[in-house]
């Protein structure tokens, strides 16, 4: 018998929001393996499970992976096989109604986080005249990239290649996330090499344990708590004086704002003994060079802004902005940028006017997104317009969104809905048409294209997969069916030629590099200042003083806590802290793979054992968690690594194993019992509150 020779392709892997190298190995047309690329600068040759494992993923039996036509009623599960043309004049056919009835803002087009194809989404969009575009960007990174763009002018990086000597890990896992455009194998190699670590975490994450110093903090109450340390850098003199005289603009009035948070004040507010606090900022102050290494959970709440704002105000006033090892700013190839591609300036600017919220976040607006209870309100109520077509890229709202079962109720009631996805997810099973995306072994693409780490990693198509498409052809070949011919291409990598046409090199060149960098360049302010309305970093934001809002940053309440709402203490005794991350599933993703289901099998709450005790609850009970809106089950895992007072739960869980409709989606989906009372949202940008709220446990019964 003849051997089947094994051939063995270098790509790029997406498994999450992507950067590992990986080499794919291939036998008889099938994949056999997926390993790391030793050869790739960000793994360096390391993976995580749910890469490891996605081969299961590709060839899931459930995958569908030919175009749907739902026929009976949403969730009833009757669907019928049809064509991509017969999908794709469905949509034209219907949008163009649509526009002509209600104008384009009555469509809104929606991704889920990092996915990559982002620049071809907001192209359709564009031209289509929709200034609705959904993501998760409202509170998870483009948030961050909003805040610095009116502070510094630009989203300032981890520069992990550049040995800083001290990391201060702030509300990320980054060993577990690998999120946006870091993997955490870089962090453990600076803190082997000796560099020191300061965690922010109200959970003894295991960073935190292997910090110097951990800041176990009340859930939601950074922003006071990095406001307590600039006051210990102002007050010790331990600033750089040369960069803030130079480079840094409201000076006198941030110092005048930090005085109003002392140490006993801020020990108060975050439970964060004062000299801890003193210490940390001594240790983040004093080691140079430093860098911030910024999470998610900052930004889901209502200080979304101010927390990434004071962040980047104690990288600018210790001189860690823009140096070797600080957090710099990665410069790209030269090639077409997301928002150039994007086509963000052919909106018509009485379109973006249109926006739905736009005038209430302006940050949001200033970064072309919707935050999502707009949409929902737009759907349900027809106020300020009505919404009368979704269409869905990649995301999973139904389990993702705050307020789960308002998102539920929208996606029900919408006109007309459609979801490109792998799965029939809860979200899927409402949609009129489901289109069968492609993964990333399935498709060519410029990887990390939407990332700020300077890389470009060619990922390459290596099978086909019944007749699914990868989601920039989607959205390529639906544009053309709306009159948009002359601005899309041939082939998808027609469009790569385009994008990278600047650089020089065209996809047929750079399919077969290992990687595209920019050509990096430290201190640029020296030079040029910083690209901000007063070309410094503005402490004292001037767009914010332009639109009406605090420009300075502040601290602001949680509105659902134990100080605000003294009256719910009874019935509510806890602080909820929902949604960090495990390794083996992505957000509500994964939970159909058997090598990473077996890994964990049930949804987990974990509670401390004095609080456990208190209720009756031993290790591996099902519990409920309770919220003003509701209840969901998970299984209790006992920690002393958590305040007796703070209950911290996972979110993404739905059972696709579960054959009724809705795969239990509202069993154990923490967002259920989530918020999304704009009263909580952050003012500029409108981050809804998906972390912290008051809640209660007690044992599920059996019969429950
Ligand atoms: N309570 C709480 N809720 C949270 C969070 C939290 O911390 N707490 N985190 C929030 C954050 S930060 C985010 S970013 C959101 C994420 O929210 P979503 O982006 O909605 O979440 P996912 O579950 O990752 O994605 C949904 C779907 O995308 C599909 N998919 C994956 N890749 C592709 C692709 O290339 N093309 C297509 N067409 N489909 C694809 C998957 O099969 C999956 O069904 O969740 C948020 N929800
Ligand atoms: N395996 C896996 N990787 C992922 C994802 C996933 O779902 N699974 N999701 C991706 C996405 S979209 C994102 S946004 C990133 C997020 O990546 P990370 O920012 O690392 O996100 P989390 O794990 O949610 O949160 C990090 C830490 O914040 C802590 N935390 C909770 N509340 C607070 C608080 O109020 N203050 C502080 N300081 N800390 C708090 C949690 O205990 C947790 O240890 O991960 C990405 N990578
Ligand atoms: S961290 Fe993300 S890119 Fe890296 S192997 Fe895991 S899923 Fe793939
Ligand atoms: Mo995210």
């Amino acid at each position: 018998m003849e051997a089947v020779q094994e051939q063995i392709i270098r790509s790029n892997c997406r498994g999450c929001h992507g950067g590992c190298g990986v080499l794919v190995h291939v036998r008889g047309g099938r994949i056999t393996n997926i390993e790391g690329d030793p050869e790739c600068p960000t793994n360096h040759g390391t993976m995580c499970s749910r890469g490891l494992a996605f081969k299961e993923l590709v060839y899931h039996p459930d995958r569908v992976t030919y175009p749907l036509k739902r026929t009976g009623k949403k969730r009833e599960g009757k669907w019928q096989r049809i064509s991509w043309d017969e999908a794709l004049d469905t949509i034209a056919t219907k949008y163009e109604e649509i526009i002509a009835k209600y104008g384009a803002e009555s469509i809104v087009l929606g991704q889920g986080t990092g996915r990559d194809y982002e620049a071809f989404l907001y192209r359709l969009a564009n031209l289509l005249g929709t200034p609705n575009v959904l993501t998760a960007g409202h509170m998870c990174y483009v948030s961050r990239v909003g805040a610095t763009l009116i502070t510094c002018g630009g989203l300032p990086v981890c520069d992990y290649d550049k040995d800083p000597k001290c990391v201060m890990v702030w509300g990320c896992n980054v060993v577990w996330t690998n999120p946006d455009e870091y993997t955490g194998e870089n962090l453990s190699r600076v803190l082997s090499e000796g560099a020191k670590l300061i965690v922010i975490d109200p959970k003894l994450t295991y960073l935190a344990g292997r910090a110097d110093i951990w800041l176990q903090l009340r859930p939601g109450t950074d922003t006071a708590l990095a406001l307590g340390m600039a006051n210990v850098i102002i007050n010790e003199d331990l600033y750089d004086k040369e960069f803030v005289e130079k480079h840094v603009h409201g000076w006198d009035e941030f110092v005048e704002r930090v005085k109003e948070y002392p140490l006993d004040k801020v020990e108060d507010i975050t439970w964060v003994p004062a000299d801890k606090i003193r210490e940390a900022a001594r240790l983040y102050a004093q080691t140079r060079p430093a860098c911030i290494q910024w999470g998610v959970a900052i930004e889901q709440t209502i200080n979304c802004t101010d927390n990434n704002r004071i962040l980047t105000d104690l990288m600018a006033i210790t001189g860690n902005l823009d140096i070797p090892g600080g957090n710099a700013f990665f410069v790209p190839p030269p090639m077409r940028t997301v928002s150039q591609f994007g086509m963000h300036r052919e909106l018509p600017p009485e379109q973006r006017e249109k926006q739905l919220g736009g005038n209430t976040y302006k940050l949001a607006q200033r970064v072309a997104l919707v935050t999502p209870k707009v949409v929902w309100d737009a759907i349900l109520t027809g106020e300020p317009y009505p919404v009368k077509a979704v269409q869905l890229h990649g995301s999973n709202p139904v389990i993702t969104r705050a307020n789960a079962r308002e998102v539920y109720r929208a996606l029900s009631q919408v006109d007309f809905l459609v979801v490109a996805d792998f799965f029939l997810t809860p979200t899927a099973e409402l949609a009129d048409i489901f289109l069968p995306a492609a993964t990333w072994l399935e498709m060519n693409y410029l990887g990390q294209y939407w990332c700020r780490g300077g890389y470009i990693f060619p990922r390459r198509k290596i099978v086909q997969i019944g007749e699914c498409w990868q989601d920039h052809k989607i959205f390529m070949e639906l544009g053309k069916r709306l009159g948009q011919k002359e601005y899309w291409f041939d082939t998808v990598e027609d469009a790569f030629d385009y994008i990278l046409e600047p650089t020089g090199l065209t996809w047929e060149k750079v399919e077969d590099m290992p990687y595209l960098r920019g050509e990096m360049e430290y201190r640029k302010h020296e030079k040029k200042g910083f690209s901000t309305p007063t070309r410094k970093v503005e402490l004292y934001s001037t767009t914010f003083e332009n639109w009406g809002y605090d420009p300075l940053p502040q601290y602001r309440e949680i509105p659902e806590s134990p100080v605000n709402r003294p009256d719910m203490a009874s019935e509510y005794p806890y602080i909820l802290t929902a949604g960090a991350r495990l390794p083996v599933f992505f957000h509500s993703e994964n939970r159909m793979i058997p090598w990473l289901r077996e890994i964990h099998p049930d949804p987990i709450v974990e509670i401390h054992p004095e609080t456990a005790e208190r209720h009756g609850i031993r290790d591996g009970d099902w519990v409920f968690i309770q919220s003003p809106r509701g209840r969901v089950k998970q299984r209790a895992r006992l920690t002393t690594g958590i305040n007796p007072r703070v209950i911290a739960a996972q979110h993404g869980w739905w059972f696709p194993e579960v054959t009724t409709p809705g795969h239990g989606w509202d069993r154990s989906n923490i967002n259920i019992i989530t918020d999304n009372d704009p009263a909580g949202y952050d003012p500029p940008m409108g981050s809804t509150n998906l972390r912290v709220l008051l809640c209660n446990i007690y044992p599920a019964e059996e019969e429950d």
